[in-house]
Protein backbone atom coordinates (compact mmCIF):
# COMPACT_ATOMS: atom_id res chain seq x y z
CA UNK A 1 0.00 0.00 0.00
CA UNK A 2 1.44 3.35 -0.89
CA UNK A 3 0.46 6.96 0.38
CA UNK A 4 -0.41 9.48 -1.54
CA UNK A 5 0.10 13.24 -0.53
CA UNK A 6 -2.51 15.61 -0.01
CA UNK A 7 -2.38 18.92 -0.12
CA UNK A 8 -1.72 20.82 3.04
CA UNK A 9 -3.08 23.80 3.94
CA UNK A 10 0.26 25.71 4.17
CA UNK A 11 0.09 26.74 0.41
CA UNK A 12 0.26 30.48 -0.28
CA UNK A 13 -1.51 32.80 -1.75
CA UNK A 14 0.42 33.30 -4.71
CA UNK A 15 1.27 29.37 -4.80
CA UNK A 16 -2.46 29.11 -5.22
CA UNK A 17 -3.05 31.50 -7.90
CA UNK A 18 -5.91 32.69 -7.13
CA UNK A 19 -7.55 35.89 -6.17
CA UNK A 20 -9.16 35.13 -3.49
CA UNK A 21 -9.88 38.67 -2.34
CA UNK A 22 -12.24 38.61 -4.74
CA UNK A 23 -13.96 35.82 -2.67
CA UNK A 24 -15.95 37.27 0.64
CA UNK A 25 -14.48 34.43 2.94
CA UNK A 26 -13.09 34.40 6.09
CA UNK A 27 -9.48 33.29 6.88
CA UNK A 28 -10.98 29.70 7.44
CA UNK A 29 -12.96 29.12 4.30
CA UNK A 30 -10.21 31.05 2.52
CA UNK A 31 -7.85 28.49 3.36
CA UNK A 32 -9.62 25.92 2.39
CA UNK A 33 -10.77 27.12 -0.60
CA UNK A 34 -6.91 27.36 -1.46
CA UNK A 35 -6.66 23.63 -0.89
CA UNK A 36 -9.64 23.13 -3.02
CA UNK A 37 -7.87 24.97 -6.24
CA UNK A 38 -4.30 23.25 -5.22
CA UNK A 39 -5.89 19.57 -5.45
CA UNK A 40 -7.80 20.88 -8.89
CA UNK A 41 -4.61 22.29 -9.80
CA UNK A 42 -2.46 19.26 -9.12
CA UNK A 43 -5.04 16.39 -10.73
CA UNK A 44 -5.18 18.43 -14.10
CA UNK A 45 -4.10 16.82 -17.13
CA UNK A 46 -3.26 18.54 -20.04
CA UNK A 47 -6.77 18.70 -21.06
CA UNK A 48 -8.69 16.87 -18.38
CA UNK A 49 -9.01 16.51 -14.34
CA UNK A 50 -8.00 12.70 -12.87
CA UNK A 51 -10.34 12.18 -10.00
CA UNK A 52 -6.38 11.23 -7.79
CA UNK A 53 -3.55 10.84 -9.25
CA UNK A 54 -2.62 7.01 -7.76
CA UNK A 55 -6.32 5.29 -7.47
CA UNK A 56 -8.25 6.73 -10.83
CA UNK A 57 -5.64 8.20 -13.13
CA UNK A 58 -7.52 8.76 -15.86
CA UNK A 59 -11.03 10.50 -16.88
CA UNK A 60 -14.15 9.25 -14.86
CA UNK A 61 -17.32 10.73 -16.42
CA UNK A 62 -19.14 11.80 -13.38
CA UNK A 63 -16.15 12.85 -11.49
CA UNK A 64 -15.21 14.95 -14.87
CA UNK A 65 -19.05 16.81 -14.19
CA UNK A 66 -18.95 17.73 -10.88
CA UNK A 67 -15.15 18.53 -11.58
CA UNK A 68 -16.24 21.55 -14.36
CA UNK A 69 -18.84 22.59 -12.10
CA UNK A 70 -15.47 24.01 -9.25
CA UNK A 71 -13.95 24.69 -12.53
CA UNK A 72 -16.26 27.39 -13.35
CA UNK A 73 -15.33 29.35 -9.97
CA UNK A 74 -11.66 29.19 -11.02
CA UNK A 75 -11.64 29.31 -15.05
CA UNK A 76 -14.74 28.66 -17.25
CA UNK A 77 -12.47 27.70 -20.17
CA UNK A 78 -11.20 24.85 -18.30
CA UNK A 79 -14.64 23.91 -16.92
CA UNK A 80 -15.64 23.95 -20.33
CA UNK A 81 -12.52 21.50 -22.04
CA UNK A 82 -13.10 19.47 -18.95
CA UNK A 83 -16.91 18.53 -20.83
CA UNK A 84 -15.32 18.87 -23.74
CA UNK A 85 -12.45 16.24 -23.76
CA UNK A 86 -15.00 13.76 -21.84
CA UNK A 87 -17.67 14.20 -24.52
CA UNK A 88 -15.69 14.02 -27.82
CA UNK A 89 -14.68 10.25 -26.49
CA UNK A 90 -19.05 9.62 -26.58
CA UNK A 91 -20.12 6.90 -28.68
CA UNK A 92 -21.87 6.95 -31.39
CA UNK A 93 -24.92 5.46 -29.95
CA UNK A 94 -24.55 8.44 -27.51
CA UNK A 95 -23.09 6.56 -24.33
CA UNK A 96 -20.53 8.68 -22.57
CA UNK A 97 -18.33 5.90 -21.34
CA UNK A 98 -17.47 5.91 -17.48
CA UNK A 99 -13.32 5.83 -18.08
CA UNK A 100 -11.98 7.65 -20.74
CA UNK A 101 -8.48 6.18 -20.59
CA UNK A 102 -5.43 8.38 -20.98
CA UNK A 103 -3.40 7.03 -23.58
CA UNK A 104 0.02 8.14 -22.29
CA UNK A 105 -0.46 5.93 -19.41
CA UNK A 106 0.82 2.23 -19.38
CA UNK A 107 -1.74 -0.54 -18.86
CA UNK A 108 -1.05 -1.19 -15.26
CA UNK A 109 -1.71 1.88 -14.28
CA UNK A 110 -6.18 1.41 -13.01
CA UNK A 111 -7.32 -2.29 -13.34
CA UNK A 112 -9.29 -2.77 -15.31
CA UNK A 113 -7.87 -0.96 -18.00
CA UNK A 114 -7.87 -0.51 -21.57
CA UNK A 115 -7.30 -4.03 -22.51
CA UNK A 116 -10.18 -5.70 -20.73
CA UNK A 117 -12.69 -3.32 -21.96
CA UNK A 118 -12.08 -3.90 -25.23
CA UNK A 119 -13.79 -0.72 -26.55
CA UNK A 120 -12.64 -1.07 -30.02
CA UNK A 121 -14.48 -4.39 -30.70
CA UNK A 122 -17.36 -2.58 -30.18
CA UNK A 123 -20.32 -2.00 -33.30
CA UNK A 124 -19.10 1.68 -33.94
CA UNK A 125 -16.15 2.21 -31.57
CA UNK A 126 -15.28 5.35 -30.19
CA UNK A 127 -12.10 6.52 -31.30
CA UNK A 128 -9.93 6.28 -28.37
CA UNK A 129 -10.20 3.51 -25.71
CA UNK A 130 -12.87 3.65 -22.83
CA UNK A 131 -14.74 1.53 -20.94
CA UNK A 132 -18.00 0.49 -22.40
CA UNK A 133 -20.52 1.34 -19.58
CA UNK A 134 -21.86 4.71 -18.21
CA UNK A 135 -22.35 6.48 -15.08
CA UNK A 136 -24.98 8.91 -13.53
CA UNK A 137 -25.61 11.60 -16.06
CA UNK A 138 -25.07 14.38 -13.97
CA UNK A 139 -23.53 16.41 -17.35
CA UNK A 140 -26.33 18.48 -18.40
CA UNK A 141 -26.51 19.92 -14.38
CA UNK A 142 -23.00 20.43 -14.54
CA UNK A 143 -23.20 22.07 -18.17
CA UNK A 144 -25.93 24.50 -16.99
CA UNK A 145 -24.22 24.89 -13.74
CA UNK A 146 -21.02 26.33 -15.74
CA UNK A 147 -23.01 28.30 -17.76
CA UNK A 148 -24.89 30.29 -15.04
CA UNK A 149 -21.42 30.98 -13.09
CA UNK A 150 -20.03 31.95 -16.20
CA UNK A 151 -22.55 34.57 -17.24
CA UNK A 152 -22.32 35.38 -13.64
CA UNK A 153 -19.23 37.16 -14.34
CA UNK A 154 -18.57 40.02 -16.33
CA UNK A 155 -16.10 40.32 -20.12
CA UNK A 156 -15.36 37.68 -22.82
CA UNK A 157 -16.24 34.08 -20.40
CA UNK A 158 -19.92 35.16 -20.87
CA UNK A 159 -20.07 35.40 -24.34
CA UNK A 160 -18.29 32.39 -24.66
CA UNK A 161 -20.65 30.05 -22.30
CA UNK A 162 -23.49 30.34 -24.55
CA UNK A 163 -21.68 29.87 -27.40
CA UNK A 164 -19.93 26.69 -25.57
CA UNK A 165 -23.22 25.51 -24.55
CA UNK A 166 -24.56 25.56 -28.21
CA UNK A 167 -22.37 22.77 -29.08
CA UNK A 168 -22.56 20.79 -25.81
CA UNK A 169 -26.65 21.00 -26.27
CA UNK A 170 -26.71 18.18 -28.83
CA UNK A 171 -24.53 16.19 -27.19
CA UNK A 172 -26.12 16.25 -23.60
CA UNK A 173 -29.37 15.04 -25.54
CA UNK A 174 -27.98 12.29 -27.06
CA UNK A 175 -26.81 10.81 -24.02
CA UNK A 176 -30.33 11.51 -22.72
CA UNK A 177 -31.39 9.92 -25.93
CA UNK A 178 -29.21 6.64 -25.33
CA UNK A 179 -30.70 5.77 -21.29
CA UNK A 180 -34.35 6.54 -22.79
CA UNK A 181 -34.53 4.18 -25.81
CA UNK A 182 -31.43 1.53 -25.35
CA UNK A 183 -31.37 1.09 -21.17
CA UNK A 184 -35.35 0.96 -20.17
CA UNK A 185 -35.54 -2.50 -20.05
CA UNK A 186 -38.51 -2.77 -17.68
CA UNK A 187 -40.56 -0.65 -19.72
CA UNK A 188 -41.96 1.81 -17.20
CA UNK A 189 -39.62 5.18 -18.56
CA UNK A 190 -36.24 4.28 -15.81
CA UNK A 191 -33.32 3.56 -17.40
CA UNK A 192 -31.36 0.19 -15.72
CA UNK A 193 -27.81 0.08 -15.00
CA UNK A 194 -25.96 -3.33 -16.15
CA UNK A 195 -22.80 -2.84 -13.46
CA UNK A 196 -22.46 -1.82 -10.11
CA UNK A 197 -19.71 0.52 -11.45
CA UNK A 198 -22.91 2.43 -13.63
CA UNK A 199 -24.75 3.49 -10.62
CA UNK A 200 -21.22 5.44 -8.91
CA UNK A 201 -22.11 3.81 -5.88
CA UNK A 202 -20.12 1.10 -7.00
CA UNK A 203 -19.80 -1.41 -3.51
CA UNK A 204 -23.40 -0.38 -1.83
CA UNK A 205 -25.20 -2.75 0.18
CA UNK A 206 -27.90 -1.73 -2.43
CA UNK A 207 -26.18 -4.14 -4.95
CA UNK A 208 -25.88 -7.03 -2.11
CA UNK A 209 -29.28 -9.02 -3.09
CA UNK A 210 -28.35 -8.84 -6.51
CA UNK A 211 -24.63 -9.12 -7.40
CA UNK A 212 -25.33 -12.52 -4.92
CA UNK A 213 -26.85 -14.08 -8.13
CA UNK A 214 -23.82 -13.27 -10.31
CA UNK A 215 -21.81 -16.34 -10.76
CA UNK A 216 -18.09 -15.45 -10.19
CA UNK A 217 -15.36 -17.31 -8.34
CA UNK A 218 -12.76 -15.30 -6.14
CA UNK A 219 -10.28 -17.39 -7.32
CA UNK A 220 -10.22 -15.78 -10.69
CA UNK A 221 -8.32 -12.76 -9.53
CA UNK A 222 -5.58 -14.55 -8.95
CA UNK A 223 -4.61 -14.10 -12.38
CA UNK A 224 -4.68 -10.45 -12.38
CA UNK A 225 -3.01 -7.76 -10.32
CA UNK A 226 -5.72 -4.88 -8.16
CA UNK A 227 -4.63 -1.65 -8.77
CA UNK A 228 -7.20 -0.35 -5.57
CA UNK A 229 -5.75 -2.07 -2.56
CA UNK A 230 -2.53 -0.84 -3.51
CA UNK A 231 -3.17 2.51 -2.32
CA UNK A 232 -6.30 1.92 0.49
CA UNK A 233 -6.34 -1.04 3.05
CA UNK A 234 -8.26 -3.73 1.86
CA UNK A 235 -10.90 -3.44 4.85
CA UNK A 236 -11.96 0.07 2.89
CA UNK A 237 -12.39 -1.62 -0.40
CA UNK A 238 -14.35 -4.45 -1.92
CA UNK A 239 -13.50 -8.10 -1.65
CA UNK A 240 -12.19 -10.37 -4.13
CA UNK A 241 -15.79 -11.57 -4.48
CA UNK A 242 -16.61 -8.33 -5.27
CA UNK A 243 -14.31 -8.03 -8.38
CA UNK A 244 -14.54 -11.41 -9.60
CA UNK A 245 -18.51 -10.74 -10.29
CA UNK A 246 -17.50 -7.07 -11.40
CA UNK A 247 -15.42 -8.82 -14.00
CA UNK A 248 -17.78 -11.36 -15.18
CA UNK A 249 -20.07 -7.96 -15.41
CA UNK A 250 -17.72 -6.25 -17.66
CA UNK A 251 -17.40 -9.42 -19.62
CA UNK A 252 -21.00 -10.13 -20.18
CA UNK A 253 -21.18 -6.86 -21.57
CA UNK A 254 -18.23 -6.67 -23.56
CA UNK A 255 -18.82 -10.27 -25.15
CA UNK A 256 -21.79 -9.38 -27.29
CA UNK A 257 -19.97 -5.46 -27.97
CA UNK A 258 -22.15 -3.83 -25.22
CA UNK A 259 -25.23 -3.86 -26.95
CA UNK A 260 -28.16 -3.42 -25.58
CA UNK A 261 -30.40 -5.23 -27.08
CA UNK A 262 -31.85 -8.49 -25.28
CA UNK A 263 -30.55 -7.36 -21.74
CA UNK A 264 -32.48 -8.85 -20.29
CA UNK A 265 -32.14 -12.15 -21.49
CA UNK A 266 -28.51 -12.24 -20.93
CA UNK A 267 -26.93 -9.14 -18.34
CA UNK A 268 -26.91 -10.91 -15.21
CA UNK A 269 -27.62 -7.32 -12.97
CA UNK A 270 -30.21 -4.89 -14.66
CA UNK A 271 -31.39 -2.43 -11.88
CA UNK A 272 -33.52 0.44 -11.68
CA UNK A 273 -31.27 2.77 -9.56
CA UNK A 274 -33.13 5.59 -7.81
CA UNK A 275 -30.11 7.88 -8.06
CA UNK A 276 -29.22 7.39 -11.74
CA UNK A 277 -32.61 8.08 -12.44
CA UNK A 278 -33.32 11.25 -10.45
CA UNK A 279 -30.21 12.99 -11.89
CA UNK A 280 -31.62 11.33 -15.02
CA UNK A 281 -34.59 13.88 -14.50
CA UNK A 282 -32.59 16.63 -13.34
CA UNK A 283 -30.92 16.48 -16.53
CA UNK A 284 -33.47 17.37 -18.86
CA UNK A 285 -34.91 20.08 -16.25
CA UNK A 286 -31.57 21.30 -17.04
CA UNK A 287 -31.24 20.72 -20.70
CA UNK A 288 -34.92 22.66 -20.72
CA UNK A 289 -32.75 25.36 -19.32
CA UNK A 290 -30.37 24.98 -21.78
CA UNK A 291 -32.85 24.83 -25.00
CA UNK A 292 -34.67 28.59 -23.47
CA UNK A 293 -30.90 30.13 -23.68
CA UNK A 294 -30.24 28.76 -27.45
CA UNK A 295 -34.02 29.46 -28.42
CA UNK A 296 -34.33 25.88 -28.61
CA UNK A 297 -38.23 24.21 -27.39
CA UNK A 298 -37.66 23.34 -24.01
CA UNK A 299 -41.35 21.90 -23.43
CA UNK A 300 -40.36 18.07 -24.16
CA UNK A 301 -37.39 18.67 -21.96
CA UNK A 302 -39.94 19.45 -19.19
CA UNK A 303 -42.17 16.81 -20.29
CA UNK A 304 -39.79 13.96 -20.49
CA UNK A 305 -38.42 15.40 -16.92
CA UNK A 306 -42.46 14.51 -15.74
CA UNK A 307 -42.74 11.42 -16.63
CA UNK A 308 -39.29 10.14 -15.15
CA UNK A 309 -40.18 11.66 -11.64
CA UNK A 310 -43.56 9.83 -11.95
CA UNK A 311 -42.49 6.28 -13.17
CA UNK A 312 -39.33 6.84 -10.07
CA UNK A 313 -42.39 7.35 -7.72
CA UNK A 314 -44.16 4.46 -9.26
CA UNK A 315 -41.83 1.72 -9.39
CA UNK A 316 -38.97 2.95 -6.96
CA UNK A 317 -41.26 4.43 -4.06
CA UNK A 318 -41.52 1.65 -0.97
CA UNK A 319 -44.59 2.88 0.82
CA UNK A 320 -44.19 0.90 3.63
CA UNK A 321 -40.44 1.87 4.20
CA UNK A 322 -41.27 5.25 2.97
CA UNK A 323 -37.84 5.86 1.34
CA UNK A 324 -37.31 4.39 -2.40
CA UNK A 325 -35.43 1.72 -3.20
CA UNK A 326 -33.67 0.14 -6.57
CA UNK A 327 -35.77 -2.41 -8.34
CA UNK A 328 -34.10 -5.81 -9.16
CA UNK A 329 -35.07 -6.33 -12.85
CA UNK A 330 -33.84 -10.15 -11.86
CA UNK A 331 -37.03 -10.87 -9.39
CA UNK A 332 -38.92 -7.77 -10.02
CA UNK A 333 -38.82 -7.01 -6.01
CA UNK A 334 -37.11 -3.80 -4.51
CA UNK A 335 -34.02 -4.82 -2.74
CA UNK A 336 -33.76 -4.53 0.69
CA UNK A 337 -30.70 -2.39 1.62
CA UNK A 338 -32.10 1.61 3.10
CA UNK A 339 -29.22 3.12 1.75
CA UNK A 340 -28.67 6.73 0.83
CA UNK A 341 -30.14 6.43 -2.75
CA UNK A 342 -32.85 6.24 -1.39
CA UNK A 343 -32.89 10.26 -0.25
CA UNK A 344 -31.59 11.65 -3.79
CA UNK A 345 -34.72 11.50 -5.55
CA UNK A 346 -35.43 15.24 -3.53
CA UNK A 347 -33.73 16.52 -6.40
CA UNK A 348 -36.41 16.66 -8.31
CA UNK A 349 -38.93 19.81 -7.89
CA UNK A 350 -41.64 17.42 -9.00
CA UNK A 351 -41.38 15.36 -6.29
CA UNK A 352 -45.21 14.49 -4.98
CA UNK A 353 -45.04 16.33 -1.25
CA UNK A 354 -45.72 12.55 0.16
CA UNK A 355 -42.61 11.48 -1.15
CA UNK A 356 -40.66 14.60 0.07
CA UNK A 357 -42.03 14.56 3.57
CA UNK A 358 -41.03 10.94 3.61
CA UNK A 359 -37.10 11.53 2.83
CA UNK A 360 -36.68 14.17 5.04
CA UNK A 361 -38.40 12.06 7.75
CA UNK A 362 -35.69 9.48 6.82
CA UNK A 363 -32.58 12.04 5.93
CA UNK A 364 -33.48 13.37 9.88
CA UNK A 365 -34.11 10.06 11.37
CA UNK A 366 -31.00 8.19 12.93
CA UNK A 367 -30.42 6.14 10.12
CA UNK A 368 -29.04 9.62 8.74
CA UNK A 369 -28.90 12.01 10.92
CA UNK A 370 -29.54 15.47 8.97
CA UNK A 371 -29.57 17.85 11.56
CA UNK A 372 -30.47 22.09 10.83
CA UNK A 373 -26.54 22.33 12.94
CA UNK A 374 -23.57 21.59 11.96
CA UNK A 375 -23.07 17.84 12.69
CA UNK A 376 -21.92 15.28 10.38
CA UNK A 377 -23.10 15.01 6.63
CA UNK A 378 -25.35 12.20 5.48
CA UNK A 379 -23.35 8.75 5.25
CA UNK A 380 -23.86 6.47 2.32
CA UNK A 381 -25.52 3.94 4.16
CA UNK A 382 -28.22 3.41 7.07
CA UNK A 383 -26.26 4.09 9.79
CA UNK A 384 -28.17 1.76 12.29
CA UNK A 385 -27.80 -1.15 9.58
CA UNK A 386 -26.07 -4.36 10.87
CA UNK A 387 -24.01 -4.04 7.28
CA UNK A 388 -22.73 -0.49 8.44
CA UNK A 389 -19.56 -0.02 7.74
CA UNK A 390 -17.83 3.43 8.80
CA UNK A 391 -14.19 2.34 6.85
CA UNK A 392 -15.38 0.53 3.29
CA UNK A 393 -16.26 2.49 0.83
CA UNK A 394 -20.02 3.57 -0.07
CA UNK A 395 -20.94 1.03 2.70
CA UNK A 396 -21.17 3.77 5.22
CA UNK A 397 -18.43 6.63 4.99
CA UNK A 398 -19.71 10.28 3.94
CA UNK A 399 -19.03 11.25 -0.03
CA UNK A 400 -18.87 15.27 -0.78
CA UNK A 401 -20.87 14.49 -4.43
CA UNK A 402 -24.12 12.97 -2.82
CA UNK A 403 -24.63 15.52 0.06
CA UNK A 404 -24.10 18.48 -2.67
CA UNK A 405 -26.64 16.38 -4.58
CA UNK A 406 -29.13 16.57 -1.47
CA UNK A 407 -28.20 19.61 -0.39
CA UNK A 408 -29.40 21.05 -3.92
CA UNK A 409 -32.49 19.13 -3.46
CA UNK A 410 -33.11 20.92 -0.19
CA UNK A 411 -32.78 24.17 -1.45
CA UNK A 412 -34.77 23.00 -4.57
CA UNK A 413 -37.88 22.52 -1.70
CA UNK A 414 -37.60 25.36 0.34
CA UNK A 415 -35.72 23.29 3.14
CA UNK A 416 -33.43 26.26 3.78
CA UNK A 417 -32.74 25.40 7.40
CA UNK A 418 -31.20 21.50 6.71
CA UNK A 419 -29.62 23.01 3.87
CA UNK A 420 -27.71 25.66 6.03
CA UNK A 421 -26.85 22.81 8.18
CA UNK A 422 -25.60 20.41 5.33
CA UNK A 423 -23.68 23.19 4.17
CA UNK A 424 -21.82 23.78 7.25
CA UNK A 425 -21.20 19.98 7.63
CA UNK A 426 -19.60 19.26 4.76
CA UNK A 427 -17.75 22.21 4.62
CA UNK A 428 -16.57 21.34 8.19
CA UNK A 429 -15.55 17.67 6.87
CA UNK A 430 -13.10 19.69 4.50
CA UNK A 431 -11.61 22.12 6.55
CA UNK A 432 -10.68 19.90 9.01
CA UNK A 433 -9.17 16.60 6.89
CA UNK A 434 -8.62 17.99 3.54
CA UNK A 435 -9.87 17.10 0.00
CA UNK A 436 -10.37 13.58 0.49
CA UNK A 437 -12.47 11.08 -1.42
CA UNK A 438 -14.74 10.14 1.20
CA UNK A 439 -15.06 10.57 4.93
CA UNK A 440 -15.68 8.49 7.75
CA UNK A 441 -19.15 9.38 8.93
CA UNK A 442 -18.54 9.92 12.78
CA UNK A 443 -15.23 11.28 13.11
CA UNK A 444 -15.01 13.38 9.75
CA UNK A 445 -11.64 11.69 9.54
CA UNK A 446 -10.78 11.42 5.60
CA UNK A 447 -10.34 8.36 3.69
CA UNK A 448 -9.35 6.74 0.37
CA UNK A 449 -7.59 8.91 -1.76
CA UNK A 450 -6.29 12.35 0.07
CA UNK A 451 -6.50 14.41 -3.18
CA UNK A 452 -9.55 13.84 -4.49
CA UNK A 453 -11.17 16.04 -7.83
CA UNK A 454 -15.10 16.42 -7.20
CA UNK A 455 -14.46 16.74 -3.05
CA UNK A 456 -12.39 20.05 -4.21
CA UNK A 457 -14.73 20.98 -6.87
CA UNK A 458 -18.11 20.68 -5.21
CA UNK A 459 -16.25 22.73 -2.12
CA UNK A 460 -15.33 25.10 -4.45
CA UNK A 461 -19.03 25.54 -5.14
CA UNK A 462 -20.32 25.19 -1.60
CA UNK A 463 -18.02 28.23 -0.65
CA UNK A 464 -19.20 30.42 -3.43
CA UNK A 465 -22.35 29.71 -2.71
CA UNK A 466 -21.87 32.70 0.35
CA UNK A 467 -18.89 33.72 -1.17
CA UNK A 468 -20.35 35.76 -4.49
CA UNK A 469 -17.97 36.19 -6.85
CA UNK A 470 -14.93 33.71 -7.10
CA UNK A 471 -11.56 34.92 -8.55
CA UNK A 472 -10.80 34.40 -12.29
CA UNK A 473 -7.53 32.60 -13.48
CA UNK A 474 -5.95 31.89 -16.98
CA UNK A 475 -5.52 28.20 -17.97
CA UNK A 476 -1.59 28.07 -17.60
C1 LIG B 1 -14.69 2.33 -10.78
C2 LIG B 1 -13.53 7.64 -9.88
C3 LIG B 1 -14.55 6.56 -9.55
C4 LIG B 1 -15.92 7.15 -9.19
C5 LIG B 1 -16.86 6.09 -8.65
C6 LIG B 1 -16.16 5.38 -7.49
C7 LIG B 1 -14.83 4.77 -7.94
C8 LIG B 1 -14.04 3.15 -9.67
C9 LIG B 1 -13.15 2.26 -8.84
O1 LIG B 1 -14.00 5.81 -8.46
O2 LIG B 1 -15.09 3.79 -8.92
O3 LIG B 1 -15.40 3.16 -11.66
O4 LIG B 1 -12.08 1.86 -9.32
O5 LIG B 1 -13.51 1.95 -7.68
O6 LIG B 1 -16.96 4.40 -6.92
O7 LIG B 1 -18.07 6.68 -8.23
O8 LIG B 1 -16.49 7.73 -10.33
O9 LIG B 1 -13.49 8.58 -8.85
Amino acid sequence: MTAEAGPTTGVTEAAAGVDVAAVDLDAADRATWRVAVETLDANWEYDHTVPSRTLYPHQWSWDSAFIAIGLAHLDPARAWRELDTLFAAQWPDGRVPHIVFNPRLRPGDYFPGPDMWASPLAAGPPSGATSGIVQPPVHALAAWRVHQIATGRSGAGAVDATHRLRALYPRLVAQQRYLARRRDVGGGGLASVVHPWESGLDNSPAWDAPMAAVDADPAVMRAYRRHDTRFVADSHRPTDLDYARYLALVAAYRDRGYADDDLAGRQPFLVECPLFNAVRAAAELALAGIAGVLGEDSGPHRDRAARITDAIVERLYDPVAGTFRPRDLRTGRLVPARTVLGLTPILLPGLPAEQVRTILAEATSERFGLTARMSRPLPSHDRTAADFEPLRYWRGPSWMNINWLIWQGLREHGETTLAAGLRESMLDLVRRSGCHEYFHPDTGAGLGSPAFGWTAALTLDVLAEHGGFAGCRPLP
